[in-house]
C-alpha cells in the first residue's frame, strides 16, 4: 500500500492534463474520470488515438510535436498513416482529402495525408480504421568471430557465400557511399534510407560472413513495405533474409497474424522457400508480463503488492513509446488501457485508448511520449481495466534507452522472431560467448522454445 497515495495523487492531477484538451470535466473518482478520458479520448471511433491527438493540435508545431509524440512518421507537414478499408474506398477518401496513396493491397492502403484531414478521412465511407503503421525498432547485432566462419571461408574451395543472394530488410542503411561490396540498394522508404545507419551495420556483419555473397538492402517503414519487400525477395531469387527488426504489438506471438502482419509475410516467405533469420529483440529487461491482478478492485494492475506504476526512465530529447497486449486474439471486446504518468508532477502523459468495448478490436494499445522538458524525466506505466470480464495474460514491451522497474524476461522475444516460420537469433557477448542480459527470451506464449 506504501505507493497507493502517489497513485491518488497521479490520477487526480492528471485530470485536467487528459480531459482539458478533450473539453471534460474532471470526475472526483479516479477510476470513473480515467473512464470519462477514455471516452472522449477519440475524434472518431475509426480514428486511432494517437492520430486523434494530431488532428487536435491547433498549429503546424502543435502538430508536429503531436505527431513525433505519437510516433507517427511524417513527411514535409504530413503524417503517415495507414488505412483499413478496401482498396477502392480508401483511393476515394484519400483523393477527397487530399492525400496521397504510397502502397495499398485490398484491405489496407499506406498514405500520407494532412493532419487537418485525418478527421474527414476517419468518416469518410467504407473507412473502418485510420492509425499509424505498426510500431517497429531496429536491434543491433554483433558478433562474428564466435561462429569461427573464417573456418568455411577458408576452406578448399571456399564457402563464402558466392552465388548466394541476402536480403536485409532493414528501416535504414546511412551513407550508400559505406555499403559493402556486392551490394545494391532497394529503397522501399522513400527520404529514409540515409536516415537510418543500422542496417549497413547489419549488412558489415553479413559481409565479414559471408564476403562473396550478393546483398540486397531494402529499407521498409511499415507492415505495407515489409509486404513490398518480401514480394522483391520472391520475384528476385533470394533465399536468405535478414531482418533485426521488431513489430510490437502486431500479433499473438505464436506465428498467427492478419494478412498484412510481419507474422503472416514471414510465413508466406517461409512456405517459399525463404529462410527468415529475425533478431530475437532487446527486451529481456524492458518487458513485462503477467495475468491480470487487481487485490484491491480498483481496476488497476498491481505490479507489486500495492505498486500500480511500472516506472522507465526517458532522458531529455528522446521519444519512447509502450506497446501493450493482452491474450485475447485476433480481435475481443474486453478492454484494457495503458497510461504514461509523469511521477514528478502526478500528471497522465499520454495513453494507449482505444476502444475494444466499442469493437471488437485487436488486443492492443501503445503510447509514446516525447521528452521536450531538458531534464530526465520518470515515467509510471499505469494499467486500467476498462471494460473486461476476464483476467488475461497482458505483455508489455518498453521501447526505450531504460530498463522497467519490473521486469519479466520469459517471453520477451518479440514478433516476428517468435514466429515458428523464423530463425530467432539472440545476442551473446563477442569476447566470453555469455548471453547478453538484454537479449530477449522465451518460451513463446504458446510454449516454444526461441531463440
Ligand atoms: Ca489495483
Ligand atoms: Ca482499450
Amino acid at each position: 500500500m506504501r505507493h497507493q497515495p502517489l497513485l491518488a495523487l497521479a490520477v487526480a492531477a492528471a485530470l485536467a492534463a487528459l480531459l482539458a484538451p478533450l473539453g471534460g470535466a474532471a470526475d472526483p473518482s479516479s477510476a470513473a474520470a480515467i473512464r470519462g478520458a477514455h471516452a472522449r479520448a477519440r475524434i472518431e471511433p475509426s480514428l486511432d488515438a494517437r492520430l486523434a491527438a494530431v488532428a487536435r493540435a491547433a498549429t503546424p508545431a502543435a502538430r508536429s510535436a503531436a505527431a513525433r509524440a505519437a510516433g507517427a512518421g511524417t513527411t514535409g507537414a504530413r503524417v503517415r498513416v495507414m488505412v483499413e478499408a478496401s482498396r477502392a474506398a480508401a483511393a476515394s477518401a484519400l483523393a477527397a482529402v487530399g492525400g496521397t496513396v504510397e502502397l495499398a493491397d485490398a484491405s489496407l492502403t499506406q498514405a500520407l495525408v494532412a493532419p487537418q484531414s485525418l478527421e474527414a478521412l476517419a468518416t469518410s465511407a467504407g473507412i473502418r480504421q485510420v492509425r499509424p503503421p505498426a510500431i517497429f525498432r531496429a536491434d543491433a547485432s554483433e558478433g562474428v568471430q564466435a561462429t569461427n566462419a573464417q573456418a568455411w571461408q577458408n576452406a578448399v574451395p571456399a564457402i563464402n557465400g558466392n552465388g548466394v543472394k541476402v536480403a536485409i530488410i532493414d528501416l535504414g542503411f546511412g551513407n550508400p557511399a559505406s555499403d559493402p561490396p556486392n551490394s545494391q540498394r532497394v529503397d522501399l522508404c522513400p527520404g529514409q534510407i540515409q536516415a537510418d545507419p543500422h542496417g549497413q551495420a547489419v549488412a558489415d556483419i553479413v559481409h565479414d560472413m559471408a564476403p562473396s555473397a550478393q546483398l540486397f538492402l531494402i529499407c521498409v517503414n511499415s507492415e505495407l513495405t515489409l509486404k513490398a519487400a518480401e514480394n522483391f525477395v520472391l520475384a528476385n531469387n533470394i533465399r536468405i533474409v535478414n531482418h533485426s527488426v521488431g513489430w510490437y504489438g502486431t500479433s499473438r506471438g505464436d506465428g498467427s497474424g492478419d494478412p498484412n502482419s510481419p507474422n503472416a509475410i514471414v510465413a508466406d516467405a517461409r512456405a517459399h522457400g525463404v529462410l527468415w533469420i529475425n533478431a530475437a529483440g532487446n527486451n529481456a529487461q524492458s518487458h513485462w508480463a503477467g495475468t491480470f491482478s487487481d487485490p484491491d478492485g480498483n481496476d488497476f494492475e498491481n505490479f507489486s503488492g500495492g505498486d500500480e506504476l511500472n516506472r522507465v526512465v526517458v532522458p531529455p530529447g528522446q521519444t519512447d513509446c509502450v506497446v501493450m497486449t493482452w491474450d485475447a486474439w485476433p480481435v475481443t471486446s474486453q478492454d484494457f488501457d495503458v497510461f504514461l504518468v509523469d511521477t514528478a508532477t502526478g500528471q497522465i502523459v499520454n495513453g494507449g485508448l482505444r476502444d475494444q468495448s466499442r469493437g471488437p478490436l485487436d488486443p492492443e494499445e501503445d503510447a509514446c511520449y516525447a521528452n521536450t522538458t531538458g531534464t530526465t524525466v520518470t515515467l509510471g506505466l499505469l494499467v486500467n481495466r476498462y471494460s473486461a470480464t476476464s483476467s488475461p495474460r497482458l505483455d508489455i514491451w518498453w521501447l526505450g534507452s531504460s530498463p522497467l522497474q519490473y521486469q519479466t524476461t520469459s517471453g520477451s522475444v518479440v514478433e516476428p522472431a517468435s514466429s515458428p516460420n523464423a530463425l530467432g537469433v539472440g545476442a551473446v557477448c563477442f569476447s566470453t560467448g555469455a548471453l547478453e542480459p538484454y537479449s530477449s527470451q522465451g518460451p513463446t506464449v504458446d510454449g516454444r522454445m526461441k531463440p
